[in-house]
């Protein structure tokens, strides 16, 4: 990752050398945290962070599921995210905000421990590669099964929760391929290690709904609402693994994936081979809106 100069650490602004955590912290045994993704763009009007409220919001839920205490209202977190980019001098990036327990409990009832927050942000290019955002990428269907509803809070970011994506990535980056695709206990598509699915099939657009133990990305939120702006014809809908090698066209989404072709399921070729229109439009589209060039959704943009 590209460093930065500071990091906010409870109310103040850190060198990047010095943001240090205790190796006797909570978290770091348990994975007692949560976090966030957020990007900011560079726009005509300057620097805008995209849906930065509906992220705090989600940080907020996120500390509930797992009863986290999280003292910052999502009106300071908003302040502190704009303060970060400006202190660091950076035109776009990736804001990287988490609520952690630290010190003072170790065992698993975190209670004693204190709760910490930290916002960090630095520049940050594809997830994926640019020639992966170009082409599309190469994903293989994941022997892990994404994490249960009825052992985890799925929709919530919480830290201990992503050994299951890492599993995931690092099967298949071993195996030769890109991103992982998870299914979930009943066997139909959840989503990627870090990002939610789309497929397009005869024209429609379909993506697994929140009940198949998928992060509800927001995304994923967007580029529904963009795509069914343009007339598109936009469902959630369980889907199987056939469905995948079935589509005319699939992609991911995610902050830092933002919109990503996949030209290949476990050595398939998806459609042509190459993005689809529907997945260029939706490119478009969510490029268009995240740097401010769509007036009906500047309400998604957050100047700094
Ligand atoms: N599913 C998962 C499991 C996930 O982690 C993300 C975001 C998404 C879906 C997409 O959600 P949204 O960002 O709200 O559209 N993953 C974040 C972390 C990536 C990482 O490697 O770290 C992100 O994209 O910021």
């Amino acid at each position: 990752m590209d460093s930065a100069k500071l990091i906010w650490m409870d109310g103040e602004l850190v060198a990047f050398d010095d943001a240090k955590v205790h190796v006797l912290s909570n978290a770091l045994h348990y994975g007692t945290g949560v976090f966030e993704g957020i990007r900011a763009y560079e726009t005509p009007d300057g620097t805008a962070i995209f849906r930065l409220r509906e992220h705090m919001e989600r940080l907020h839920r996120s500390c509930r599921a797992y009863g986290i205490p999280l003292e910052h209202t999502v009106d300071e977190l908003i302040e502190v995210s704009r303060q970060i980019i400006t202190v660091n001098d950076l035109e776009s990036g990736y804001i990287r905000p988490l609520v952690y327990y630290e010190l003072g409990a170790i065992g698993l009832n975190p209670a004693a421990a204190r709760v910490r927050t930290m916002v960090a942000a630095w520049r940050w290019g594809t997830y994926l590669g640019d020639e992966g955002v170009a082409k599309g990428i190469r994903v293989r269907v994941s022997s892990w099964r994404r994490i249960h509803q009825s052992s985890f809070i799925p929709v919530a970011k919480g830290t201990g929760q992503y050994l299951n994506s890492v599993l995931a990535k690092q099967e298949a980056l071993a195996t030769g391929y890109d991103e992982a695709l998870l299914l979930n206990m009943e066997g139909n598509v959840s989503e990627g290690s870090g990002e939610n699915l789309f497929l397009i099939r005869d024209g429609v657009v379909l993506t697994p709904p929140v009940s198949s133990g998928i992060l509800d990305g927001i995304t994923r939120a967007s580029v529904m609402e963009l795509l069914v702006s343009e007339g598109v014809e936009v469902r959630e809908a369980g889907l199987t693994r056939g469905d995948l090698y079935n589509a005319d066209e699939l992609f991911f989404t995610g902050t830092a994936a933002e919109v990503t072709p996949i030209r290949e399921v476990d050595d398939r070729s998806i459609g042509s081979g190459e993005p689809g229109p529907i997945t260029r439009r939706a490119q478009e589209l969510f490029s268009q809106a995240v740097t401010g060039k769509l007036s009906e959704y500047r309400g998604w943009l957050t100047f700094v």
